[in-house]
């Protein structure tokens, strides 16, 4: 099958396209040069358990599987689907892919079928390359599915299966490719992956990335973080995640010529013993981690351990932090905090090293771009007074213009001159630093991970029994927010076991199974009939509230 030359994606306009040029953020070039060429090719650029890869052993690897891939028919143009845990796999297959000219997706670890198929369906990947840690590629029923959709698909599995390649084979294969400096990326104003969006309706969303634009966030970033080569950077959020990735994340470290050290989760057992083996200078974690970190860092230091020695910058972003937890991070990890509100969409808000104590624990930062343009909107769409809670808009050299094939959400979250509406209610002060304090769109930030409720809403409406549901978010210490479905039945004897077996036999992911049911005889409406969650959270509330007291 002849592959289309380039993907299709909304473009900035044209005038835009000549500013960000102008200003030097669009430069042109491919995110290959991250890795390519540079003087670091000596350096370490990844160490994964107690292996460890050399800038120059990551561009042979991801050449060499370019090569490979292109001997089995894959060319530019094309999209992948890709899943695949903390390990350095991972960056070889995206610069791979990235070499190729071929698009990936990216998905999480804890993504399940349902997830996987939703991301094939809008793509149509001619690769699919997983990992058989994960239950999907253990047999081959999941990638026979996905062959019966689409034939052309080519499987390969990091690990061994009785059903189809072995990815490190294809990394080591001795065919000979190694050596040959295969490169054939996408123009650098092409698509040159696809980011996930965390979603508010039904289906998940993709996200078009350019190398254009998302070469420019990660230098951007790497230079507000002030990375260098002696960067130690502690990946352990999910690597595909935008901010693991590229704020500055893993693309930024390798910009600098630094090291990514990868962890397979932020359990803080597992992180501190890396961070000291490692000497890590730099982590990002989400506030729900960070709670366990203090708590085993104060343990730690009890037993007169200091395990956190070396780490000079920890970045906290992905949901809401609060202000009593921030100010403790300098106190009991030892190192200096710095607040991040990104999005995979684009728009992505430092606190910067040097601002004061004062923006540093309670603000998120401030865009990190001169060409970033946000507006703080009330619900008419005129501007809010500087300190007024209002809706987010923004647009930029690096915040995308349009999901991927989805013109009724875009319709929805676009303004007429483009500017993207992130569905969060910030407040700005005179010195353009952003406050988290709300949100519109219909979203569970569970620990930072994001369920859209419509999703899940609409998986539960498809069990017999249900009559109406409506997700919400619960505060909870841990995590922030615990989702709740709030279900009217016709089945009296309708069980939480039994509608979360029937959401995991859907494919759906762990983390969005609700973490409780709540019974209802009839859900609040608003005027035009829908439900009413602000009433609805208000109503679970005071029920909850009752039902501790007793
Ligand atoms: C409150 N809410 C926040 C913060 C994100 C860097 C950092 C994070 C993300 C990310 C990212 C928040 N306080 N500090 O992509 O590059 C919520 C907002 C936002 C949504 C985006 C990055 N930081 N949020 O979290 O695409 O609601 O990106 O719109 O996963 O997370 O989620 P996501």
């Amino acid at each position: 099958m002849g592959a289309i030359s380039a993907i299709e994606y909304t473009q900035w306009p044209e005038e835009l396209q000549r500013r960000y040029r102008q200003s030097g953020y669009w430069i042109d070039r491919p995110l290959t040069d991250l890795i390519q060429g540079s003087d670091s090719a000596k350096n370490v650029a990844v160490i994964c358990g107690e292996r460890a890869f050399t800038y120059a052993d990551l561009d042979r690897l991801s050449s060499h599987l370019a090569a490979e891939l292109g001997q089995r028919g894959l060319c530019r143009g094309q999209t992948a689907l890709v899943q695949l845990p903390n390990i350095a796999e991972f960056y070889i297959v995206f610069f791979a892919l990235l070499k190729l000219g071929v698009a990936p997706v990216n998905a999480l670890f804890s993504h399940q079928q349902l997830e996987l198929n939703a991301y094939a369906e809008q793509l149509q990947p001619t690769l699919v390359i997983g990992s058989a840690r994960h239950k999907l590629f253990r047999s081959a029923d999941f990638t026979e599915q996905l062959k019966k959709k689409f034939p052309q698909v080519h499987v390969l599995v990091l690990g061994a299966t009785d059903y189809t390649d072995d990815l490190e084979q294809c990394l080591h294969s001795p065919e000979g490719h190694a050596g040959r400096a295969f490169c054939s990326p996408s123009a650098a104003h092409q698509v040159a992956f696809f980011q996930l969006s965390g979603g508010s309706t039904g289906t998940p969303k993709l996200i078009p990335r350019t190398h254009n634009d998302y070469y420019y966030s990660v230098r951007r970033s790497a230079e507000i973080c002030r990375l260098s080569s002696h960067t130690r950077y502690l990946c352990a959020l999910p690597a595909p995640h935008n901010f693991p990735l590229s704020s500055p994340g893993a693309l930024g470290v390798f910009h600098a010529g630094g090291t990514v050290i990868l962890a397979e989760s932020t359990e803080p057992g597992q992180c501190f013993a890396l961070v000291q083996r490692h000497g890590v200078t730099m982590a990002a974690l989400v506030p729900s981690a960070v709670n366990l970190w203090l708590s085993a860092a104060e343990r730690a230091q009890a037993r007169g351990e200091k395990p956190l020695n070396s780490l000079q910058l920890l970045q906290v972003g992905g949901a809401n932090f609060a202000e009593t937890v921030a100010r403790r991070v300098p106190t009991v990890l030892g190192c200096r905090l710095q607040q991040v509100f990104g999005m995979a969409e684009g728009l992505v808000n430092y606190t910067r090293l040097d601002d004061s104590d004062e923006k540093i624990f309670t603000t998120q930062g401030r865009p990190m771009s001169d060409g970033d343009e946000v507006r703080v909107l009330d619900e008419k769409g005129n501007p809010v007074t500087v300190g007024q809670p209002g809706l987010l808009y923004t647009r930029g050299p690096y915040t995308f213009r349009g999901y991927y094939k989805a013109p009724q959400q875009n319709a929805r979250v676009f303004d007429k001159e483009g500017f993207y509406c992130s569905g969060d209610i910030v407040q700005q002060d005179e010195d353009g630093y952003l406050r988290v304090v709300g949100r519109v769109k219909d979203q569970i930030n569970r620990g930072g991970e994001k369920i859209a409720a419509e999703e899940v809403e609409n998986l539960l409406l498809k069990h017999g029994d249900i009559e109406q549901v409506g997700l919400i978010a619960l505060q909870d210490a841990n995590l922030g927010e615990k989702s709740c479905a709030c279900i009217v039945t016709r089945n009296a004897k309708l069980k939480p076991v039994q509608l979360r077996r029937f959401l995991r036999e859907q494919g759906l992911a762990d983390y969005k199974i609700p973490d409780r049911f709540q019974f209802l005889k009839a859900l609040p409406l608003t005027a035009v009939g829908k439900i009413d969650k602000v009433a609805l959270r208000a109503q679970v509330g005071r029920r909850l509230l009752a039902e501790e007291a007793i």
